[in-house]
């Protein structure tokens, strides 16, 4: 075996090296991305039993489930938005598992987060992160802290007034940096998309997605235990279900840390 490969299985089992689960648990009762009513939403989880150990299968348990591609924790992939429609390899099926393991870049801004749940991620921000922690890699998944996961109450999560939801996320100049000028894999956030909750006004709407997959980037929705992360040299793997042309999938999400 080769020699790191065996010293990350050492570390593991020494527990020098942890895993942090960051994917939320996936039932009926897992939040929805709110979109404004004239379009159509993504449904939510399904589950029903085919045989308990019973008549319908004695020796065996399982169940059918039934999902949105963006129900729960997810990936997007590129062909999600019209910007990266034309892209190759765009739909989770076709990217390379290459692309399924990079490191992660946690930039916390769970503090302007909990004075304005509006607030979005600026440049400055970003690079006041790279004052601290050096640049951002190619090939990274910068995750936005924000503490949202922490919101128990699908209400509080959603956060939404008669105006739509208000939740966190990036200015599209930070969405532009991170995709043109850092190339990175893309953006995890803990909120139940990876735009702002009132990023359907922003103009174009909904930017972070425009600007993420029109660069072929990616995007992880609804994550949590980000606190759980250094800002820097946590590694992340991330691999959606092989949908053939899907959007994206929901997915068990971890990191492996120090
Ligand atoms: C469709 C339209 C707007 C948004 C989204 C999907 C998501 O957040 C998603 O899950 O990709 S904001
Ligand atoms: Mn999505």
């Amino acid at each position: 075996m080769s020699k790191v490969l065996a010293q990350l299985l050492e570390e593991l089992g020494s527990g020098r090296l942890r895993v942090v689960d960051l994917t939320q648990p996936l039932s009926p009762q897992t939040p929805l991305l709110p979109l404004p009513p004239q379009f159509n939403n993504t449904p939510a989880f399904k589950i029903w039993e085919l045989s308990h150990y019973d008549e319908r299968g004695p020796a065996w348990y399982w169940n059918g489930f039934e999902t949105g591609e963006h129900t729960g924790t997810h990936f997007d992939a590129p062909i999600h938005w019209v910007s990266g429609k034309d892209l190759p390899d765009n739909s989770v099926d076709r990217i390379s598992p290459r692309k399924f393991i990079g490191p992660a870049c946690v930039i916390d801004i769970s503090v302007e987060a909990a004075r304005d749940p509006n607030y979005l991620l600026t440049p400055e921000r970003i690079r006041r992160w790279e004052d601290e922690h050096g640049r951002i890699p190619v090939g990274a998944w910068v995750l936005l802290r924000t503490d949202w996961s922490k919101r128990k109450d699908p209400k509080d999560y959603i956060n939404a007034t008669e105006n739509g939801p208000h939740t966190p996320g990036l200015t599209k100049e930070s969405s532009a940096l991170l995709a043109q000028e850092r190339d990175v894999l893309g953006i995890g956030v803990e909120t139940v998309g990876t735009d702002a909750g009132q990023a359907f006004t922003f103009d174009p709407p909904f930017p972070n997605h425009y600007l993420m997959h029109g660069s072929g980037k990616f995007g992880l929705a609804s994550l949590c235990n980000l606190d759980q992360l250094p800002a820097a040299g946590a590694v992340v793997v991330a691999a959606p279900l092989k949908i053939v042309g899907g959007s994206g999938s929901p997915l068990r999400v971890f990191a492996v840390t120090p």
